[in-house]
C-alpha cells in the first residue's frame, strides 16, 4: 500500500474553532436522532382501549417532562464544563447557605414528583375501575396456554403452544375480564392495549376493557413461567356487537355445544398434563 506523504504543518485549511464547536454539538444530536426517538408516541402504543389510551397520554406527558428536565440539566452541565474548562482557573465562587436557591432546588423536584404521582393515581384509578357490565370473559392461564370462557355462555376457547387461542370481544362495550392461573404465575399481556396483569393461582385479578376499534391483536405471557413460556401466545379479536352475538350463538347449536364440550375436555387434559398437548381444540368461529 502506498503511503501518502503527510502535508506540511499549516498547509491545509484548518477547521476554525467555530466549526469544531458545531461538530462537537452535532455528534450528540445525531446520536439522539439515530437512536430512534419516535414522536409523538415516545415509543409507546397509542392503544385501542380507552384506558390504554389514558396510559398512553400519561406516558406522553411524562416523556415531555423528562425531555424538558433532561435538556435543562444537560445544558447546565455543558455550561459548567465549558465555562470552567481551562486548567489553572481558580475554583468558581462557592455559594453556601443560599437559602432562596436551596429552597428552589428542593421545592421544584418535590412539585415534579407530586405532579407525576397525581397523574399516575388519576390514570390508575381509571384503569382499575370496574363499571357494571353484562359482558364477561374469564381468562385462565396454565402451563402452557390460555383458556377463555364466557360466564353464562357456552363459548369456550382453548389454545396451547402450537395453536394460539383467540379471545373474542365486542367493540365499544365494557368487557369485564377476570384473570386466574391453574398452576404458576403467568402474565396476561396485550401490548396494543397497553395492558399487562399477573395471572396468579388462587387469586382472581379483574380488569375492564373498552375497545375503541375492531381488529386482531397479539397477546402473550409476560412472566417467565417455565419451559414453553415463550410459546404462550394468544390473539384478541375485537368484533362488532352483532358479530360478537353471532359468535356467542354459534356455541348454542348442537354442533357448537359439542365443540365447546370438546374444548372444555381439552382444557382439563392440558391443565393436568403439564406438557404441551398438540391436539387441543379451538372451538367457535375465530
Ligand atoms: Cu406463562
Amino acid at each position: 500500500m502506498e503511503v501518502q506523504p503527510s502535508a506540511p504543518q499549516g498547509a491545509g485549511p484548518q477547521p476554525t474553532k467555530h466549526r469544531r464547536r458545531w461538530i462537537a454539538a452535532l455528534i450528540p444530536l445525531t446520536a439522539l436522532a439515530l437512536s430512534g426517538c419516535t414522536l409523538p408516541s415516545f415509543g409507546a402504543y397509542k392503544s385501542d382501549t380507552t384506558t390504554g389510551q389514558e396510559t398512553y397520554r400519561l406516558w406522553q406527558w411524562f416523556s415531555v417532562g423528562a425531555v424538558i428536565i433532561g435538556t435543562f440539566t444537560f445544558l447546565l452541565i455543558v455550561w459548567a464544563v465549558l465555562r470552567y474548562r481551562r486548567k489553572g482557573d481558580t475554583i468558581p465562587k462557592q455559594s453556601q447557605y443560599h437559602i432562596p436557591l436551596e429552597l428552589l432546588y428542593t421545592i421544584i423536584p418535590v412539585i415534579i414528583v407530586g405532579v407525576l404521582f397525581w397523574g399516575t393515581v388519576v390514570v390508575e384509578n381509571k384503569v382499575v375501575a370496574m363499571p357494571k357490565t353484562n359482558v364477561k370473559i374469564h381468562v385462565n392461564a396454565f402451563k402452557w396456554g390460555w383458556g377463555f370462557t364466557y360466564p353464562g355462555q357456552n363459548a369456550v376457547v382453548v389454545g396451547n403452544t402450537t395453536q394460539e387461542p383467540t379471545m373474542v370481544m365486542p367493540v365499544g362495550t365494557d368487557v369485564a375480564v377476570t384473570i386466574t392461573s391453574t398452576d404458576v404465575m403467568h402474565g396476561f399481556y396485550i401490548p396494543q392495549f397497553n395492558f399487562s396483569r399477573y395471572a396468579l393461582p388462587g387469586v382472581t385479578n379483574e380488569v375492564t376493557f373498552h375497545a375503541v376499534k375492531t381488529g386482531t391483536f397479539t397477546g402473550q405471557c409476560s412472566q417467565l413461567c417455565g419451559l414453553y413460556h415463550s410459546l404462550m401466545y394468544f390473539k384478541v379479536k375485537v368484533v362488532t356487537v352483532t358479530q360478537y352475538a353471532a359468535w356467542l350463538h354459534s356455541f348454542d347449536t348442537p354442533a357448537g355445544k359439542l365443540a365447546a364440550q370438546a374444548a372444555q375436555n381439552a382444557l382439563k387434559i392440558q391443565m393436568s398434563a403439564g406438557l404441551p398437548v398438540v391436539s387441543a381444540v379451538t372451538a367457535g368461529v375465530n
